[in-house]
């Protein structure tokens, strides 16, 4: 079918052309509609220039020289109120990394317990390696009591009110020692964040660039915190990923199935999802009412989770969300926290499709709210999904458009997974790093935004560095999106430059290696951090880079600042809201370099973008004399 010049520039993806032209025919708004609604968008919050922490105002400088105010009503300049609406976007993302971060401590703690409803421990390795990292001891002790220990030690990081938090002294420690100089060596990320809100109240720190290194701070205890705690207990819990086969886009939802769509962040509500769909008695009451299954998939992070671990399809990333739902098909959305659009609300009041939420934190207008706890999770998941096969009997065929298309991928590339596919140890990829035949490393991240056009961002940047013989690594909306045109395939090593072709395909691996959701960014600092230390040197002096194309969220925010910090380069496609500042956009794009070794560049063209990133991997190479 041909669709409108319009539809077409909105995404890369067959699937949301067919989907979009479909929410024409039915007369349905979606996420793109909304932003075209929003147009022009607000000069000043693009500026990053409006301020609305204290009731004097809101205040908004003028980005004119010679009209408007040049201060808000307690004097703070354009460089004071960017700096200060930076960090607490900062803020915000470390909050929403960390707070996932928490509830999986709170589980195992429970599961530990023995009121776990359901959960168990999976990885007993895992659990062995990090009770040693904790200096926990594990000799003659069950592996619940040794949880009980691990749990406690993990829950304590969070509120830390002096000194280190252990994950971070994986990191090298030429970076520990900068942290530390630059008095940026995080405490318990709940402490960062407080520190935050605290020093951007009205009249306390009035200081650009002493706020961004709170705001680094508050990162770093994200990322080598919060994130980390997040990513290793869903590991012991559920299990460390390892390499899967699955399918990824619209066309995973069943025509003559009950489809639950899981969707949001935390795998402690999708495990038990996806658990309840395999009970005999659910299956009989499919059966029952003419569905030939009972078909869970995945969208973003959530499904990320599950992907990698059980090799549950993935119905798509962020912007295909209300589009799963136009598809007539689906049974249930059952959320829980993240990324989760309150326009789902009107839109499944228009289908048959029941919209469950499920944590107290997150609830939505038009949602069945239908609360989650560890205590009884099978038990809820259970009839949350009775509930789904039971609405299949409303679902109306004539409504169903489901796109074709659904496309094939390995994944379930966690840390361990790699140093398995390579034989056990680093040692093999370090000789392909410097042979040359792999140029370097690349962490391709993040979200999508309607402010560009849909995957196009994501996969043509990726494609560029695979091209350029650069492995890359991903997680997120990313992942998703490489996933759906069949990067993450052995045989996408065709599409990679001679050298990681031949390693590729030597390896069995793609090019694309799909490390997990956000919160396992984490992953990929284990990675960089290993590599660092091996080779004796810092994470910056490694000839890697990091992209964000289409990021939008706060997370985002948080996960490039933590990057930047551990001194990787990072490019973002989309322009964050600090233009209305030339210190605070020097500082990012210029001046963090000396401070610490790594900057931030914009760059909405991805073809640049993946220059940029090639040409600092060289200048890299040639400093470490390769
Ligand atoms: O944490 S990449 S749109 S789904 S924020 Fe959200 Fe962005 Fe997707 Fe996962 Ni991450």
């Amino acid at each position: 079918m041909a669709y409108s010049d319009k539809i077409l520039k909105k995404s890369i993806d067959p699937t949301v052309h067919q989907m979009l032209a479909r929410a024409q025919e039915l007369g349905l708004e979606t996420a793109w509609d909304r932003y075209e609604a929003m147009l022009p968008e607000c000069g000043f919050g693009e500026l990053g220039v409006c301020c609305r922490n204290c009731n004097m105002g809101p205040c908004r400088i003028s980005p004119f020289e010679d009209a408007g105010p040049k201060r808000g009503v307690c004097g703070a300049t354009a460089d004071i109120i960017v700096a200060r609406n930076l960090i607490r976007m900062i803020a915000a993302g470390a909050a929403a990394h960390s707070d996932h971060g928490r509830d999986l401590a709170h589980t195992l703690l429970m599961t530990a317990e023995g009121k776990g409803g359901g959960y168990e421990i999976r990885d007993e390795q895992k659990l062995q390696t990090l009770a040693a990292e904790y200096n926990i001891s594990t000799e003659g002790r069950s592996k619940e009591e040794i949880a009980l220990d691990l749990a406690g030690a993990v829950y304590a990081e969070f509120g830390k009110q002096e000194g280190p938090i252990r994950f971070s002294r994986r990191a090298p420690r030429k970076r520990v020692d900068l942290w530390q100089k630059l008095g940026i060596d995080p405490r318990g990320v709940d402490r960062e964040i407080v520190e935050i809100m605290h020093r951007t109240h009205i009249g306390v720190d009035n200081d650009p660039v002493n706020l961004i290194l709170q705001g680094l701070r508050a990162s770093i205890a994200d990322g080598w915190g919060g994130s980390m705690i997040a990513t290793e207990i869903s590991d012991v819990l559920f299990g460390t990923p390892k390499p899967t086969r699955s399918l990824a886009n619209l066309g995973v939802l069943k025509a003559d199935e009950v489809n639950i769509i899981v969707h949001g962040h935390e795998p402690t509500l999708s495990e038990m999802i996806v658990a309840a769909s395999r009970d005999a008695e659910l299956l009989a009451l499919a059966a029952k009412l003419g569905a030939k299954g009972i078909n869970v998939v995945g969208l973003c992070c959530t499904g990320n989770e599950v992907l990698m671990r059980h090799g549950i399809p993935i119905a798509g990333n962020f912007l295909q969300q209300e589009l799963a739902v136009i598809t007539g098909a689906v049974e249930a959305i059952i959320v829980d926290v993240q990324c989760i659009m309150p326009a789902l609300g009107n839109l499944t009041g228009c289908f048959h499709t029941k919209f469950i939420s499920t944590s107290p934190k997150a609830k939505f207008p038009g949602a069945i709210h239908i609360e989650f706890h560890e205590d009884q999770a099978y038990d809820i998941a259970k009839e949350i999904v009775r509930g789904a096969v039971e609405n299949y009997r409303w679902r109306k065929p004539g409504q169903v458009v489901i796109p074709d298309e659904k496309v094939e991928c390995l994944v379930g590339f966690s840390t361990e997974a790699i140093l398995a596919a390579l034989g056990g140890s680093l040692e093999p990829l370090l000789e392909q790093i410097k042979s040359g035949a792999i140029k370097g490393l690349a962490g391709v991240v993040g979200c999508n935004n309607p402010k560009v056009q849909h995957d196009f961002g994501h996969v043509n940047l990726v494609k560029e560095l695979i091209r350029n013989n650069v492995l890359v690594v991903t997680t997120g909306c990313n992942a998703i999106a490489c996933a759906k045109v069949g990067l993450m395939l052995p045989e996408a090593a065709a599409q990679a430059g001679d050298g990681l072709k031949v390693v590729c395909q030597s390896l069995g691996i793609p090019p694309v290696l799909h490390m997990g959701s956000c919160v396992d960014i984490s992953r990929i600092l284990t990675v960089c951090a290993a590599v660092a230390s091996a080779l004796g040197v810092d994470i910056s002096d490694l000839p890697v880079a990091g992209a964000a194309p289409e990021w939008m969220s706060e997370k985002a925010v948080s996960i490039g600042s933590y990057v930047v910090s551990s001194g990787i380069f990072t490019v973002l496609g989309t322009v964050p809201p600090v233009l209305g500042s030339t210190a605070v956009t020097e500082l990012l794009t210029t001046g963090a370099k000396e401070a610490i070794g790594a900057t931030f560049a914009v760059e909405p063209d991805p073809f640049q973008a993946a220059q940029l990133m090639i040409s600092h991997i060289e200048d890299k190479r040639a400093a470490l004399g390769l």
